[in-house]
């Protein structure tokens, strides 16, 4: 008995870390896939051959419930007993290793096997991004700007996640490009790049189509668009209809006689188009019209005693005409 006692003790100081079963097992095979067979261990082979001890081996997991492989309780050899998913977090797998305790007994003596089984990834998943469609904003004078986008997320590991994006699909004829860049292996930084001048006269959005693609092979591939907006900056003048407007004013003409109408357009648009007139006149010309800064309307601001013509009101700084002459 004493024996015995000093073979049990002996065995089970023998389970230290070195004493650990490996195996590992791809992901998404059939439930039965041979897995391993803890016959193999060192201390199961020296119970084997104790012939002190009489009776056959057996083996069974021991401790919490396992689903996902059983063991042939008279030969050792585990086996998955459903297919395993590595990417199913309700695993509970813990960086894709199972831990597991083998008990093995013969007649009286008993051991536990510390087991691990690692589960190998496949490419069994694509890039993917959480939007169909990314909505960006960027101004047109924003030539270099650099706009974060969101990555794409693949739930294997490795190679077989993300590598690499590009633009696959584009109407802006090279206006942008994308930069990635990697701080780590499993980190990403995707950001569109303005590189080429922006006009949003011309062309006020975009729409690209990126891929982000995955290590695999073959590669597994995932795409999104890019829906860009080209906000407006305040880089038009406000242009006269007319480089020169002539108008005429009887004499003995009421205050408030119209006397011409000055029109302006902006190609900006909100507050950057909008046009306010004023008049900029000599100082001996002063008060004797009006100008309404919304409608363009000049006005007469006085009694003409005599015939005022206006000669030239000619467009001249950003917001303003100037007028010329006086009759
Ligand atoms: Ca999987
Ligand atoms: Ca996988
Ligand atoms: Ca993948
Ligand atoms: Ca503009």
């Amino acid at each position: 008995m004493a024996r015995m006692l000093l073979w049990l003790v002996s065995l089970l100081t023998f389970c230290k870390a070195s004493d650990v079963m490996k195996f590992q097992v791809f992901e998404e095979l059939e439930a039965d896939t041979f897995v391993g067979d803890i016959s193999e261990s060192s201390i199961v082979k020296a119970m084997a051959t104790n012939d002190n001890i009489k009776g056959e081996l057996r083996y069974e997991f021991q401790g919490s419930l396992q689903t996902s492989f059983g063991i042939d309780e008279s030969t050792g050899v585990i086996r998955t007993a459903a297919k395993i998913d590595r990417e199913n977090v309700s695993l509970g797998l813990v960086r894709d290793t199972f831990q597991i305790l083998v008990q093995v007994s013969k007649g009286v003596m008993k051991a536990a096997i510390p087991t691990e089984i690692k589960i190998l990834d496949i490419n069994d998943n694509s890039p993917i991004f959480k939007e169909d469609i990314e909505n960006i904003s960027v101004k047109e004078s924003a030539l270099g700007a650099e706009l974060p986008i969101t990555v794409a997320e693949d739930s294997d590991i490795g190679n077989n996640s993300v590598q690499s994006y590009e633009i696959v699909d584009r109407n802006d004829g090279g206006v942008f490009d994308l930069k990635v860049s990697r701080p780590t292996s499993e980190i990403f930084q995707v950001k569109l790049v303005v590189s080429k001048r922006l006009d949003r006269e011309i062309n006020d959005s975009y729409y690209l189509v990126i891929e982000a693609r995955d290590g695999g092979s073959p590669p597994r591939v995932g795409r999104k668009g890019l829906s860009i907006t080209v906000l407006d900056s305040n880089d038009h003048f406000p242009k006269f209809s007319k480089d020169r407007y002539v108008g005429e004013v009887r004499e003995n003409s009421r205050v408030g006689t119209f006397v011409l109408n000055v029109t302006a357009t902006d190609k900006d648009i909100g507050t950057n188009g909008e046009v306010v007139y004023s008049l900029q006149v000599p100082p001996r010309y002063k008060d004797l019209f009006t100008l309404d800064a919304r409608t363009g309307e000049l006005r007469t601001n006085v009694h003409c005693d005599e015939g005022i013509r206006i000669l030239d009101c000619t467009a001249g700084l950003d917001l303003a005409i100037s007028l010329y002459g006086l009759i």
